[in-house]
Formats: C-alpha cells, sequence, structure tokens
C-alpha cells in the first residue's frame, strides 16, 4: 500500500512507535519556533533542562505578540529571550520583523521537514508541505535539547479540490467551507491532507491560509504537496536550493475523503463566537459593521496585502468604520511602502498597525461595546477580542475591504471587476532583522538578562495515593484555552509570571473561580467535549496547576491541551458513560481512590461523587506508558529529571 504525504514524513521522521492510527508514535524535530507569550517559559525551561546549544537543524525565536509595551514586562521578555537565544544557539528575529507563521514562511520553511511550534497555528508551514504542529513550550524545549516529540498517530483526511476559485473568492473561503463541513472538533487525532486539481491553482501563501487555520478544526495538522508552484514561491524567496517536490503516493489510502469544488464556493465568514459557525455573505446579509482588521498570521501575505490596497485605492474608509491593517512581515510591509500600496491603504484612511499579531490576541484595537468586527483573523472566541459583548465574524481581505468601504458586511462581488494581483518574481530579502547566534566561543561570554517579571515555575509534586477534592467548577462543551487562561493586553505581559496570571484564570466564565479554588487549596475541574480546544499555552496547564487543580475530567480534550495537562502533572480523563457528565454537580466532593496504583498498573479508574453517592468509571486509554510515568512523578520536567538521574 502506498503512503499519503504525511505518512511519508512521518516514516522519514519515526523515531520510535509504529504507524498504527492511535498509538503513541515518536519523531524527530528538524526545526521549532517560539513566539514571544510561549517562549519566555519555553527558554526557562530550556534552560532548566542544563544543554549548552540547540541540537536542532534550525530553532527561531519571535518577537510578535507581546508587542504593546505599556509597562517594563515586555521589553524585559524581549531582551531575556535575545540573550538567552544567542548564547543557546537559536536565530532571535526582532520586534518589527512580523509574525513568526508568516516570517518562517517566508524565509525558513523547507518541504519534507519537521517543526514544532510553542504556537498553535505553527501548521502554517504545511502550505509548504512541512509537517508542522502546535505544542506546549516545554515539548518545543524538549525538541531543542535533541528530544523526539510524541503524538499519537493521527488518521489520514484527503480534502480532494477540484476547478478553481472564482473573482472575488479567496482562499480563506476554502478553509471556511472545510470548517462549515468538519466543524471544530472535525480534525482531532486527523492529519488533512489537501490534493487533487485544484491545488495548482493555489499560491503557497493561499496554501498556508488554509493550513493554518487547520488548527480550528483541531486537527493535529494539514498539509500541501511540494510542487512547482512551491518552488515559484522559494525561488522568489531566494532559496530555490530549499525546495524538493513531495507528493503522495498514488494508491495512497486515507480514512476519509472530502471533495471540493473551488468554482462553487462563494464569499463566507465565520459568524460569532466560534470559527465553524460558517455562513455565507449573501445568507447573513447586511449587517452594519463598527470595526474591520485585517492581518493575522491567517491573512497577511503579500498578495493579501495588495487585494486590499487595490480595492481601497482612491476611496475613502466609511466614517462609521475602524479599519486597521497590520501587514505580516517586515517583507509584506517594505514592498507595500516601496510599490506605493502602503499609500492607497493610508489614503484610505486605513489605520496601519505594526507587523505583529496585535488585535488578533486582544493587543489593542477591542471593539466598542456590542460592535461588530469583521477580521481577517482565525478565531473569533467569546471576548478574546478585549470587548466581551463584541460580536467577531471572520472573513477573507477580500470581504473586509469590501465591507470598510461600504460600512455593512457586503458580498465583494457587488464591487464590480476583482483586483489582479500577481505573486512576485523577487520578494525583496533582507534578514537584518534577524540575529543569528552567537558562536559557542562567544556564547560563554554572553551573560542571559532577566527581568523582575519572570517568576520561578509552578511546584509540582508527584502524584499521591488518592486524591479527594471539589468539583471546583464544571463548563460546557468547545471550552477554549481563551477561556482558561485569556490573553489580551492586560494579562498578557505577565506569560512569565504565572502567581499573576493565575488572578484571570477562567475569567470569561467564572470571575470567582481563582479566589474559590485558592480557598480549597485544590479542586477537579468537570468539562465537557473538545475541552482545551485553540491556542497551545501551556498556561492553560500550568495556572490551573499553580491554583492546585488537580484533574480534569471531561467528554472529550483538544490533542495539545491534553498533552500540556499531562506535562504539568495534572490527570486528564475521560467519562467511560458520557451521561455521568450530567450526574456532578458543580461544587460536588470528589474522590479518585487508589489513583497512584491505578495509574501505574494500567486498571480502571473510579471518580466516586461523595456528595451524591455515586461511582463513575473513567477512561485513561488514551494514556501512553511514557505519559502515565510523566504522571507518576508529577509532569514532564520531573520525569526528565527522574530519567536522566
Ligand atoms: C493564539 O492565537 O491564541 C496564540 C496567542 O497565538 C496562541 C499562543 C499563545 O497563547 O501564546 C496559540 O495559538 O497557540
Ligand atoms: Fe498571532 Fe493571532 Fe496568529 Fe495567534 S492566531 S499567532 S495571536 S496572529
Amino acid at each position: 500500500m502506498g503512503l499519503t504525504l504525511a505518512q511519508k514524513l512521518i516514516k522519514d521522521h519515526l523515531v520510535e512507535g509504529e504507524m498504527k492510527v492511535g498509538s503513541e508514535i515518536s519523531l524527530k524535530i528538524d526545526q521549532t519556533l517560539t513566539q514571544d507569550a510561549t517562549g519566555t517559559m519555553a527558554y526557562l525551561e530550556f534552560e532548566a533542562m542544563g544543554v549548552d546549544r540547540v541540537k536542532t537543524e534550525k530553532s527561531v525565536a519571535y518577537i510578535d505578540h507581546n508587542t504593546l509595551q505599556t509597562g517594563f514586562e515586555n521589553a524585559d521578555d524581549h531582551r531575556y529571550i535575545q540573550t538567552v537565544t544567542k548564547k543557546h544557539g537559536i536565530y532571535f528575529s526582532r520586534p518589527g520583523n512580523g509574525i513568526c507563521h508568516q516570517v518562517h514562511l517566508e524565509r525558513f520553511g523547507i518541504p519534507g521537514k519537521t517543526l514544532i511550534g510553542s504556537d498553535s497555528h505553527t501548521p502554517t508551514g504545511g502550505g509548504i508541505c512541512m509537517l508542522a504542529m502546535g505544542s506546549g513550550g516545554l515539548d518545543v524545549a524538549v525538541a531543542m535539547g535533541g528530544g523526539t516529540y510524541y503524538i499519537p498517530m493521527p488518521k489520514m483526511t484527503r480534502i480532494n479540490l477540484t476547478g478553481y476559485l472564482k473573482p472575488w473568492v479567496s482562499a480563506k473561503d476554502v478553509i471556511l467551507e472545510v470548517l462549515r463541513i468538519m466543524s471544530v472538533k472535525g480534525g482531532v487525532g486527523k492529519i488533512i491532507e489537501y490534493g487533487g486539481e485544484g491545488v495548482k491553482t493555489l499560491t503557497v501563501p493561499e496554501r498556508a491560509t488554509i493550513t493554518n487555520m487547520g488548527a480550528e478544526l483541531g486537527a493535529t495538522t494539514s498539509i500541501f504537496p511540494s510542487d512547482e508552484i512551491t518552488l515559484a514561491f522559494l525561488k522568489a524567496q531566494g532559496r530555490e536550493k530549499d525546495w524538493t517536490p513531495i507528493q503522495p503516493d498514488d494508491d495512497a489510502e486515507y480514512d476519509e475523503i472530502i471533495d471540493i469544488d473551488l468554482c462553487s464556493l462563494t464569499p463566507m465568514a465565520a459568524c460569532p463566537h466560534m470559527p465553524d459557525k460558517v455562513k455565507t455573505t449573501q445568507e447573513i446579509g447586511k449587517i452594519k459593521v463598527d470595526q474591520v482588521a485585517i492581518g493575522s498570521c491567517t491573512n497577511s501575505s503579500y498578495a493579501d496585502m495588495m487585494k486590499v490596497a487595490s480595492i481601497l485605492k482612491g476611496r475613502t474608509v466609511c466614517s462609521s468604520v475602524s479599519l486597521c491593517i497590520a501587514p505580516g512581515s517586515k517583507q509584506v510591509l517594505n514592498m507595500l511602502a516601496l510599490n506605493g500600496a502602503l499609500s492607497d491603504m493610508i489614503n484610505a484612511g486605513a489605520r496601519i498597525l505594526e507587523s505583529a499579531c496585535g488585535p488578533c490576541i486582544g493587543m489593542g484595537q477591542s471593539p466598542n461595546s456590542a460592535g461588530i468586527s469583521l477580521r481577517t483573523f482565525n478565531r473569533n472566541f467569546e471576548g478574546r477580542s478585549g470587548t466581551k459583548d463584541a460580536g467577531i465574524y471572520l472573513v477573507s481581505p477580500e470581504v473586509a475591504a469590501a465591507s470598510a468601504l461600504t460600512g455593512y458586511l457586503t458580498d465583494p462581488r457587488e464591487l464590480g471587476e476583482a483586483p489582479k494581483v500577481e505573486m512576485p518574481e523577487k520578494f525583496i530579502v533582507n534578514d537584518n532583522m534577524i540575529d543569528p547566534p552567537a558562536s559557542e566561543e562567544e556564547a560563554k561570554d554572553i551573560k542571559v538578562l532577566r527581568g523582575p517579571n519572570i517568576k520561578p515555575f509552578p511546584d509540582t509534586a508527584p502524584l499521591p495515593d488518592e486524591i479527594e477534592a471539589n468539583a471546583v467548577l464544571k463548563v460546557g462543551n468547545n471550552i477554549t484555552t481563551d477561556h482558561i487562561m485569556p490573553a489580551g493586553a492586560k494579562i498578557l505581559p505577565y506569560r512569565s509570571n504565572i502567581p499573576h496570571l493565575s488572578q484571570y484564570c477562567f475569567g470569561v466564565c467564572d470571575e470567582t473561580f481563582p479566589e474559590r479554588i485558592k480557598k480549597l487549596g485544590k479542586g477537579i475541574i468537570i468539562g465537557g467535549s473538545n475541552y482545551g480546544q485553540g491556542s497551545s499555552r501551556e498556561h492553560a496547564a500550568l495556572v490551573p496547576l499553580y491554583l492546585g487543580v488537580k484533574a480534569v475530567i471531561t467528554k472529550s480534550f483538544a490533542r495539545i491541551h491534553i498533552a500540556n495537562l499531562v506535562n504539568a502533572g495534572i490527570l486528564p480523563f475521560t467519562f467511560a458513560n458520557e451521561d455521568d457528565y450530567d450526574k456532578i454537580d458543580q461544587g460536588d466532593d470528589l474522590a479518585l481512590p487508589e489513583i497512584r496504583s491505578r495509574i501505574e498498573n494500567k486498571e480502571e479508574v473510579i471518580l466516586k461523587n461523595l456528595t451524591k453517592n455515586g461511582e463513575y468509571p473513567l477512561d485513561s486509554s488514551h494514556l501512553s506508558d511514557r505519559q502515565r510515568a510523566m504522571l507518576l512523578c508529577g509532569g514532564l520536567l520531573d520525569y526528565t529529571r527522574e530519567t536522566n538521574k
């Protein structure tokens, strides 16, 4: 039997395990990336491992999330990352150089290589045929130290693309259609592979828009083949030597096949507050818009920005709309500046932001109360924009720009002829904002600079014989890491300060949670299905650890979050019978008897409800032997220390 594209890359990098769906495999990692919001923790963890120089082929640290500097915290963290990376052999992309995924695609991504990043949108690299996965910071630290990366072997889904995109329809509409079909949990445990004739009509940045938002499907990653289009992109970046052709075998077998005719797509939007609440713009109708935000790692490429500039050219943004634009990288912004497109945007009234995540992570530009904001981003979770009652719609750059002019959600086909934007034959390449690491000799004299914002890793402890704790919080389905550990301008600067962050834990669901669990000293969280979807932030596990969460029991988990819980030494179980979820109320006293020996001996785990006198069997079959050993020690750091003794 032939291999799929992803199976080929997995086979090439397989270190341990069998390529059998669901069983744990470990992979050699060629490249890593971090961003600043998860990076401080990842480098602190890397330092704790005591490895002098990274062992990967290339590791890059980006500064793109925490660029709003309203106090010393972010600037201190940047200095820490700049010095720690220089010392340990890691490239450093300076603030202003752009969003990690956009810059990585432009300057570092190589077809056929593995990449993990402490950011859930790392699968953007799948647009250039990398096996690129989001992970917790600790997993990135381990990979930088030469360790392998563990995942359950995914199922293979093939999306067959036929036809071509009609004028005004965009790559964003392709992934919105996939989200409409599959939902935010439809990709869990799967790799989504794109193939078919339609692939040839899509440029690398368009492919990257599609793989980027595969994160919203919950997929392990998404990937496109490496073909002539990939070569053209690499050539335009002056990197043709990095190209190798990679295609799936003709007789590859897939677990699932979905067909999409590109010609049949029309402009769409994901409605508040989930990326899979997708409708066509026609179905939604002409709702009034208060804000339009263009940018993010999903839609901030040169071609996206050029389309926006030509729609805005010679016109004025509607007076009731605030339009902000953040080009994805210095390369993109510089090219817009040189060819005059930036001037078209400025003239039309756009508010130009620096090349960074910005509003996508609530770093400024929060909408007005109950405001409607159209964004070319990838997430519209409640509260993420910084305005709790705002309604965020996720749209293509074309819909965004057209609506900014009219003041209401607009099907851009109303504007007449679509702009024609060609991919440049040569991008402007200037890596002067990427600091290379110091040589081993120079590294000895480099002092790592740490600010007062950096606080130690929370305390961990080996798993006790049994656990008794209160069901301190019960939540519903599709809880995101933005619910568990919100981001935004006020909180994000404290990503290296877990005690401070803890005041905001679960703030979106229940502001009393931190106080209540602190009083109790410990607790158990009960959740619905797809718990922990969204961001890769390990803070959504480290902060609960700090607050005393001992176990999280749900109907099902998202992949990166469950790995982060285990890494933090928090027990993640699912209900063997989903109905038992309804039998527990917040505030019930619960117990996990003989939990240590049951984990050790792979015996059935029982949850006792002391308040209601009930007993519910739990499923722990998803835990591998390695994960069980980690949980017994108190998490990955302790496990690594134990195994290295
Ligand atoms: C996000 O889009 O939510 C983030 C901010 O990029 C996160 C990482 C983080 O929380 O720092 C992600 O997607 O992993
Ligand atoms: Fe940054 Fe937004 Fe992309 Fe996350 S999704 S990496 S916050 S641009």
